[in-house]
């Protein structure tokens, strides 16, 4: 039975915490499969408001087992601290189980983080500064800490210092910072152990079992599409495969057992950090869906660029996914446009390109082909039914629908679990 894997199909922050939730109680595992705690998902519940990072949106759910696997880069300190938050709001989290191989995101990966974007100057990629692209960066260099690691001192010792070796080099002589110590990792991790060890599971036979059994696994990616490290905007990206692929890679579930892909889509596009954006706008059309749509990072506060709905994206990312159906969200935050702009093509060098241009320079001065759609100005927050909708909100989630590759089947109309129209 069936595996479903939920993505952002923009750059981040379309909501996808909230469609996991939506689909909460048909599921029996969320897996965070990618990424770390550089995510940001809210997801509002009554008058309650939760803002997870390193958890997976779906431990919100009563009788969901969420699975945190192979493909993640794990800040235990922070994993501990969001785990204490939760219990504190009478959030049941005992079933957490964490793959012994995922990544182990340490004090050295954030300083680096931090230095390094510092050292790029104006070639910053704007990062949340957790720590998450160094870490990646030594899983690849065979350099990594796992998760399995912290339960065998000695081995763990070996480790740190490899890591540390030519980092050391690196921070002391190019960036001029301190020495960091092994010892001192090695105590930290260490100290770890005990109240992480009856989580950690080999969560890939796990998952593996409960498909077998006809258990329904919910895959939830962190970032999106365009931030993906092969399919994304390089180099302005997130180090980790957030597209539907690395669901398979990232939790040991084979591609053949996914059966849903959901790609979460906003009624606009926001992006946060630096990377090319062709319908970004600076000015008080931006502003507005700035402000309506509380477009400000969930983990750093950063006020989120934003610009109209990109159909040419849309479309990439249907593909580069295999989208079965899209949930558009934040419909409501256009209410009160007069005319609302979509991007249909780019002109580039007085070229017209219906699909993304594969080579970056062209893409970084892409100017939007817009069609222009007639606003409403009706609340439609109440909105369940399609039907319910003024009929030039129905007429622009048709157009924009026909143009994205994929079917829109359900609507965001609010930030609320409830405040959404179910199609398909
Ligand atoms: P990193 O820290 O190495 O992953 O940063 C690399 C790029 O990836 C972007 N990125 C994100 N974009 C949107 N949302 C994210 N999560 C938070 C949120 C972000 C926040 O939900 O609001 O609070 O600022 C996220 N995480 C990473 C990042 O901006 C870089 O462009
Ligand atoms: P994620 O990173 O994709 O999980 O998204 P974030 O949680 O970072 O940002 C999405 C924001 O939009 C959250 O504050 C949600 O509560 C909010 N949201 C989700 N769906 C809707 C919607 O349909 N309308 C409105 N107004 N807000 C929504
Ligand atoms: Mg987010």
């Amino acid at each position: 039975m069936p595996a479903i894997v939920i993505i952002g199909a923009q750059w981040g922050d379309e909501g996808k915490g909230k469609a996991t939730d939506l689909l909460g109680s048909r599921i029996d595992y969320v897996v965070k499969f990618n990424g770390g705690n550089n995510a940001g998902h809210t997801v509002v519940i009554g008058s309650e408001k939760y803002a997870l990072h390193l958890l997976p949106s779906g431990i919100l759910t009563e009788g969901v087992t969420p699975i945190i696997s192979n493909g993640v880069v794990v800040d235990v300190e922070v994993l501990f601290e969001e785990l204490d938050a939760l219990i504190a709001r009478g959030v049941d989290v005992s079933k957490l189980l964490v793959s012994a191989n995922a990544h182990v995101i340490t004090n050295y990966h954030r300083t680096l983080d931090k230095v390094t974007e510092r050292f790029l100057g104006k070639r910053q990629i704007g990062t949340t500064g957790r720590g998450i692209g160094p870490a990646y960066a030594d899983k690849i260099n065979r350099v990594g800490i796992r998760i399995q690691d912290i339960f065998d001192e000695n081995i763990l010792r070996q480790k740190v210092e490899g890591a540390l070796d030519q980092k050391n080099h690196l921070l002391v002589k190019i960036y001029n910072r301190r020495a960091i110590e092994v010892d001192d990792i090695v105590a930290e991790l260490l100290s770890y152990a005990d109240r992480l060890r009856p989580m950690v599971a080999d969560t890939g036979l796990l998952l593996n079992q409960a498909l077998d059994k006809g258990d329904v696994v919910l895959f939830e990616g962190g970032q999106a599409t365009m931030l993906d490290v092969d399919h994304g905007t390089y180099p302005f990206v997130t180090s980790s495969n957030s597209t539907s692929g690395g669901a398979a890679t990232g939790s040991g579930v084979a591609p053949n057992r996914i059966e849903r892909v959901i790609g979460i889509v906003k009624a606009y596009t926001t992006r946060v950090g630096a990377g090319p954006f062709p319908t970004e706008l600076e000015d008080e059309s931006g502003e507005f869906l700035r402000e309506n749509g509380f477009e400000f990072g969930t983990t750093t506060g950063r006020p989120r660029r934003c610009g109209w709905y990109d159909a040419p994206i849309a479309r990439y990312s249907a593909r580069v996914n295999g989208v079965t159906d899209f949930v558009l969200t934040k419909l409501d935050v256009l209410t009160g446009l007069k005319t609302i702009p979509v991007c249909v093509a780019y002109d580039v060098d007085g070229t017209r390109h219906d699909e993304m241009p594969v080579s970056q320079s062209d893409f970084h001065h892409a100017v939007p082909i817009y069609e222009e759609f007639p606003g409403w100005e009706e609340d439609i927050t109440g909105a369940r039914n399609f039907d319910d909708l003024p009929k030039n909100a129905q007429d622009y989630v048709l157009a924009i629908e026909k143009m994205s590759g994929a079917r829109m089947s359900a609507i965001g109309v609010g930030p609320g679990r409830d405040e959404i129209i179910v199609r398909h």
